[in-house]
């Protein structure tokens, strides 16, 4: 019997000869000297030919897996009959399951039917015992002529292993609608992979310019591409509060209304919010909501001026200076606030941490500080959850457990060895490597600079684990990108500013430090680009990368 790689093949043969054929191998046929008469433009191009195989599909994941290896030998090839197989036992690997072929029906249009069980063909997910090797999130993909397997110990594991068999598909199935292809060829070969760090961060700022749902979906669905595993939402700043808080309307009514700019804001009502928890979710990735106290409260001081020392009207702030507003410490509405604030974020998040802020409080005595910053801490923790701040929390007495965000691109203040050896765990972002709304160049239009231009390679080429003298290896969480929003406006502004950056910084999340190699990591971050082009990801084609198209 022939294998269904060869009928594929075959059957494009006898559809080029036969009944016509698909727009993807027209070109090849172009050269008999005649004039080729273009395809009726308006007639949907029929499926009969096999979409180009990935030959190096394996040397290209990103990012880079502990292992993986291309074996000779006949494909396995995705088709119209291909079904999706999951374990009886588990509704979340059912929910992988429907992922996948939810995933990859937009670009084959085949219905890829989910089914309970293990079967001999087709794509298979296998739950299996624990493994060191593999962790809390990590898988092993087969891929031989009959079947797929992923196999992982968590429904995780079997979500980042989909992510990978994404990657080792032709590029055109990250096109958004259907493909002219009858068969999808996935090169035989075996993936061992496992996460470095339990923590593969990517902020995003919607106060600044405000992001609807439905934006911010899109962003979760671009980043868990590359194994991001938690959003860090900034919820609040001088220029906009953006989720509604029971008890205090005047946060919406008054301090979402506006944004950078002057034009009009926008907030989250809390069933929003949930609606974005649990679009994360089936994302594999945890939401982080940031209010930011003492400082960054324009829009909480305009919406309720008893919240600040002098209780004077203030408007809502348009511009983008930070470091001038402050809560006021010794006040019981302070102190109610923060409680209902903090209290209201945590009950709605069901991940670990919930973020208090802390940064460039510029505008609040030290004591102050302290005092806000311990309460809103106590706040979190009393609800269930792991206070959650930038670094400047280090020098408050917060206890832990508790995070500390890095972000400096100097020399760490003391506070921060110090907090890490008593038990604050970090995750880095230093700024001149993490923020990617710093300008990649200077002809970059969209950004700011204060960190200096942070090209693909500065994002890339450090690590986390020995970059702050005096910490620990152990203390370290993991990483965090950061998308600041002054200058950003549109879902095609984050695009820009986050691809290729946002995958370097994942890459070093998840990868293993053995495989840390920028030349190598190039070339695979080039490989990317035909998928982001599909996808209709617009991203910047740095000079330092050898993109298939140019630069
Ligand atoms: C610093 S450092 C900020 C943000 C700004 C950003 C702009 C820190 C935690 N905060 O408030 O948006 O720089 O690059």
């Amino acid at each position: 019997m022939l294998p269904r790689w060869a009928v594929a093949v075959l059957a494009c043969v006898i559809a080029a000869f036969g009944v016509g054929i698909g727009i993807g191998v027209a070109s090849s046929h172009n050269n008999s000297g005649s004039r080729p008469t273009p395809p009726p433009k308006t007639v949907a191009p029929v499926a009969k030919a096999p979409a180009p195989a990935e030959s190096d599909a394996y040397k290209n994941i990103a990012p880079a897996p502990v292992e993986a290896t291309a074996a000779p030998g006949t494909p396995f090839v995705l088709d119209a009959s291909t079904t999706v197989a999951y374990p009886s036992s588990s509704s979340a690997a059912k929910d992988v399951a429907d992922y996948l072929a939810t995933l990859f029906r937009p670009a084959t249009g085949f219905a890829l039917h989910t089914t309970v069980g293990a079967g001999s063909s087709g794509i298979r997910l296998a739950l299996t015992a624990p493994d060191p090797q593999l962790g809390a999130e990590g898988y092993e993909l087969q891929v031989t002529s009959r079947q797929v397997t992923i196999s992982a110990p968590t429904s995780a594991g079997l979500f980042y292993g989909v992510q990978t068999l994404r990657q080792l598909l032709p590029t055109a199935i990250d096109a958004t609608a259907k493909q002219p292809y009858n068969a999808w060829p996935i090169t035989e070969g075996k993936v061992l992979d496992a996460a470095r760090f339990g923590y593969r961060g990517a902020g995003l700022d919607v106060t600044r310019h405000f992001f609807t749902v439905a934006q911010v979906e899109r962003y979760i669905d671009e980043i868990s591409r590359y194994k991001i595993d938690y959003l860090h939402l900034h919820l609040s700043d001088d220029q906009g509060w953006r989720i509604a808080i029971n008890g205090w309307p005047k946060l919406t009514t008054v301090g979402a209304a506006t944004q950078v700019g002057g034009g009009t804001g926008g907030f989250y009502t809390q069933d929003e919010y949930r609606q974005l928890v649990a679009f994360a979710q089936s994302r594999y990735i945890t939401l982080i909501p940031e209010i930011d106290v003492p400082g960054h409260v324009t829009a909480a001081l305009a919406s309720y001026p008893q919240l600040g020392c002098t209780g004077k009207p203030t408007q809502v702030f348009t511009g983008i200076d930070v470091g001038f507003s402050s809560l006021c410490a010794a006040k019981p509405d302070t102190t109610r606030f923060l409680h209902d604030v903090f209290t209201q974020l945590a009950a709605l998040t069901p991940g670990p941490y919930v973020a208090i802020g802390g940064d460039e409080a510029k505008a609040t005595s030290a004591a102050d500080y302290a005092r806000v910053v311990t309460e809103a801490a106590g706040d979190v923790r009393s609800a269930g959850k792991i206070p959650w701040g930038w670094q400047e929390i280090t020098a408050a007495p917060v206890g832990t457990p508790s995070v500390a965000a890095y972000w400096d691109t100097g020399p760490a203040p003391a506070s921060v060895p110090r907090a890490a050896a008593a038990g604050t765990h970090l995750v880095l972002m230093p700024a001149n490597h993490a923020y990617l709304d710093q300008k990649y160049s200077g002809a970059t239009t969209l950004g700011l600079d204060w960190a200096g231009f942070v090209d693909v390679k500065d994002s890339y080429d450090w690590d986390p684990a020995s970059y702050v003298p005096g910490v620990a290896s152990t203390s370290v969480l993991g990483v965090e990108g950061d998308l600041w929003t002054e200058t950003i406006t549109s879902a095609a502004d984050i695009d820009y500013m986050v691809f290729p950056r946002l995958p370097a910084i994942a890459e070093l999340g998840w990868s293993a430090p053995a495989t840390h190699d920028w030349d190598a990591f190039r070339l695979r971050l080039a490989a990317q680009s035909p998928r982001w082009k599909a996808a209709g990801i617009g991203f910047y084609a740095s000079p330092e990368v050898p993109w298939p198209h140019g630069n």
